[in-house]
């Protein structure tokens, strides 16, 4: 029996010069110990990794960037390793390194007058949201993954979450960046200014590049005041019809008051509910659709649970809902939460499932439900839609699992059929393949036809300027371009 060498053992004066700029802590070579970097949350990719690098600062990653580049070794950067689109997986080859941030983890500083945050990469979101909230702020990015997910994953696929409508995505509240590029150079970006009108917005091209153009390191975040008052309700509705009704209904009384507009199909709550321990949805009957209603205000004197109640008991006098529960403490709004977060996790525990993480106006969010829902039952008899996500800024996760008992790998292999069908409904509502998620190495092959023509021209130029020798997250976000084009 032959035993081919690990990675590391075919390039061993590489591992050393390494070894010589991290120390033996920031070098991982053991398969036991790069294992758990080379595949990802889905389990969809399984790679191999040369070396899984882990820098303790700008200097350091700069170094290795700069000998990584010299020695033409292609890069994959890491955050908390939850991408759902393959985004920070390396290839099979064994010739890639991880780069894991994972040791940068400050929070450098909070400007209480600014309203700003300074932190470096490795910090987890939530850690980043716990430190404003210790100072008195609020950082409004909120995802289901914030436990793992570190800030340079975040900023690098411009994240989204629950909060967008009312705050913007990761792109919106950042104010400035410190990246290293793929040479190594160091983009020195960390400015707090809401006005800089000098030249191309670099930082921006970096914000959801998904590591394909440099490596985030630091990050300003915009910060706001922390609510004084915070209202959370579980909406009963018949449809998503209803349930854009709601959303109109709110935003016709006060617009700024709300925080979240959270949809979930029957379907989704009854696999949580199955699915995780400590869940039940609080509610009388079993509803077609929910939807969570989060609303907020830094005002100490706005009687926001008075007008909660006002508002919706309008939408049940109008039968708009058929049901609503406010949550009473903390601790009823968390568990209102859970049944919310917890999707992600129950589908993966119901068996295989697709994700189409997509975007559309928000007034056809019913319309593509609907059809959606419909095309899937024609293409796969027995499929088990279950819609869910932020309906405020219309994007859907129009998930869909397996069918009971079906075999999951047959399953995966229609993925493509799937995602195609979901895609071609979205592509008539004029939506986004990718509302939050990003392309990865899961939807490149979508590339040419939504976003073909003079912008992925454009990209490639950007990408071929920035990164000319293709090391930087090769096979991410980009198709391989097509001999002749
Ligand atoms: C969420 O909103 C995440 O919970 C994950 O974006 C969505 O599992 C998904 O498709
Ligand atoms: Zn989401």
């Amino acid at each position: 029996m032959t035993v081919s060498p690990s990675p590391a053992q075919a390039a061993p004066d590489l591992i050393a010069r390494f070894t010589d700029l991290l120390g033996p802590v920031g070098v991982l070579v053991d398969a036991t110990d790069t294992a758990s970097f080379c595949t990802d949350w889905r389990d969809l990719y399984h790679g191999r990794a040369l070396a899984v690098l882990r820098p303790a600062n700008t200097a350091e990653l700069a170094a290795i960037v700069r000998l990584c580049n010299e020695h033409d070794v292609p890069m994959v950067p890491q955050g908390g390793n939850t991408s759902m689109v393959g985004g920070a997986t390396p290839d099979g080859s064994g010739r890639e390194v991880v780069i894991c941030l994972t040791r940068m983890n400050r929070v450098r500083a909070i400007d209480p007058a600014d309203l700003t945050m300074e932190v470096e990469a490795g910090v987890t979101l939530k850690a980043a949201q716990d430190a404003a909230r210790e100072a008195g702020f609020m950082l409004p990015l909120s995802i289901s993954s914030e436990g793992s997910a570190q800030m340079g994953g975040v900023l690098a696929t411009n994240a989204g979450g629950n909060n967008t409508l009312r705050y913007g995505n990761a792109r919106e509240l950042t104010l400035g960046v410190e990246a290293v590029m793929p040479d190594g150079s160091v983009f020195h970006g960390l400015r707090r200014l809401r006005k800089d009108n000098t030249g191309y917005a670099l930082r921006q091209l970096l914000i959801g590049s998904e590591g394909t153009l440099g490596i985030i390191t630091t990050a300003i975040i915009q910060l706001h005041p922390q609510p004084r008052a915070i209202e959370a309700a579980l909406c009963a509705v018949d449809d998503a019809d209803a349930a854009l009704k709601l959303l109109g209904l709110l935003r016709a009384r006060d617009p700024a008051l709300v925080q979240a507009f959270e949809f979930m199909s029957g379907t989704g709550m009854d696999l949580v509910t199955s699915l995780i321990a400590g869940t039940t949805v609080p509610l009388g009957e079993r509803a077609p659709a929910y939807v969570l209603v989060e609303l907020a205000t830094p005002r100490p004197d706005a009687d926001l649970r008075e007008y909660t109640e006002e508002v919706l008991g309008e939408a049940l006098e109008e039968g708009i809902i058929t049901d609503a529960v406010i949550a009473e403490s903390e601790g009823q709004r968390a568990g209102l939460w859970k049944l919310r977060e917890e999707h992600a996790e129950a589908q993966r525990r119901a068996g295989a499932s697709v994700k189409n993480d997509v975007s559309v106006p928000v007034t056809h969010v019913p319309e593509l439900i609907r059809r959606a829902t419909a095309a899937c039952a024609a293409l796969i008899p027995g499929i088990r839609p279950a819609p869910f996500g932020h309906m405020g800024d219309g994007n859907i996760h129009f998930n869909l699992v397996q069918p009971e008992g079906m075999d999951p790998a047959a399953f995966l292999a229609r993925s493509h059929d799937i995602m195609d069908t979901v895609a071609g409904i979205v592509k008539d509502l004029d939506g986004s393949f990718s509302a939050e998620h990003g392309v990865g190495q899961l939807k490149p092959y979508m590339m040419p036809a939504w976003r073909g023509g003079a912008e992925l021209a454009a990209m490639r130029h950007i990408k071929a300027a920035l990164d000319p020798k293709d090391l930087m997250n090769p096979g991410k976000v980009l198709p391989p371009a097509q001999p002749g084009a």
